[in-house]
């Protein structure tokens, strides 16, 4: 059978009624998404000929895998496609220029200790990994410095683990967590623990959809970035290193050119030195963050 079976009266008329198209009640706008959601669902399931066995195969690993959700989404490059989305609109609107957005990712903790200068992100111990020190500046469209930025940065330990995160609970809530302030000159400095590369949990929902697609689930090192300032649009981005071997297989497709430094490493020291630009916030805005919900803790009483 082919998908003009969705097209059918019968189907269509069932859809007005699962959407509530004709309803009073409700949002409009999710009625109309809802609607496109399960048509394509149906369209799928009619030229793949899946099977009920199939079907309910799929409803529980949805069902069991909500927890991994922030993974599976980088992981199917859903993500990834909404950066190059927002690219394509922008462009379209003229708004080019500044260093590269890349996907935020699902490890982003709120609340980090607000701190200025020259900042240790490593609270905790992380035996035998080099330290990494990172610099350089964060200007507008002309080069001029940006006043009064914060950068947000996190990144893993040297277990490739996250903070808040972590399954051995070894790390304290917010170590490699920071939010810098910085002054009017728009330079940053920081130095942490050096990061390895990120793996998704073994056996886990999204390691059983990488080995089904016949992918891995590794990513490159990388560290990420949130850079706000009044007057300019909020940056989303991350460097991933670019001698590490995964970096141009990342799972998660948060590569991209512009944002791939090698280290200078040197002994039990890596270098980065990295600039951002950021772009004007317009009339339209873009100051703010996108409403995405984030986790969130309270800093421990020795960063308070
Ligand atoms: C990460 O550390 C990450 O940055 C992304 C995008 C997905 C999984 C783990
Ligand atoms: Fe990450």
């Amino acid at each position: 059978m082919d998908a003009s079976f969705v097209k059918t009266a019968p189907i269509q008329q069932l859809l007005d009624r699962a959407s509530g198209v004709n309803e009073s009640g409700g949002d409009p706008r999710l009625k109309a998404i809802m609607r496109d959601v399960i048509e394509s669902t149906m369209e799928v399931i009619v030229r793949h000929d899946v099977s009920e066995s199939e079907f309910w195969l799929a409803m529980k690993y949805l069902a069991d895998s909500s927890g991994e959700i922030g993974l599976i989404v980088p992981g199917i490059g859903l993500e990834h496609f909404l950066d190059l989305y927002l690219d394509a609109k922008d462009a379209e609107a003229g708004l080019t220029g500044g260093t590269p957005r890349t996907i935020e990712g699902p490890l982003y903790v709120e609340g980090a200790p607000l701190v200025e200068g020259n900042v240790n992100l490593s609270t905790d111990p992380d035996e035998g990994t080099q330290v990494l020190h990172m610099t350089g500046t964060v200007t507008g469209p002309d080069g001029e410095p940006v006043e009064n930025a914060i950068l947000h940065v996190w990144h893993a330990n040297s277990k490739g683990w996250y903070s808040h995160f972590d399954p051995t609970s070894e790390q304290t809530p917010f170590n490699n967590r920071r939010r810098i302030k910085l002054g009017s000159d728009g330079r940053y400095a920081f130095h942490s623990k050096m990061p390895s590369g990120y793996s998704v949990p073994p056996q886990g929902a999204t390691d059983q959809l990488m080995q089904a697609l016949g992918r891995h689930g590794n990513r490159p090192a990388h560290v990420h970035f949130f850079i706000e300032a009044p007057g300019y649009r909020t940056l989303t981005t991350q460097i991933n290193f670019g001698d590490d071997p995964f970096a141009a297989d990342d799972f998660a497709f948060g590569t991209r050119e512009g944002l791939l430094p090698v280290p200078s490493r040197q002994g039990d020291s890596a270098y980065i030195a990295f600039d951002f630009q950021l772009q004007r916030a317009g009339a339209a805005g873009g100051e703010e963050f996108s409403s995405r919900h984030r986790a969130s803790a309270e800093p421990a009483a020795e960063n308070a």
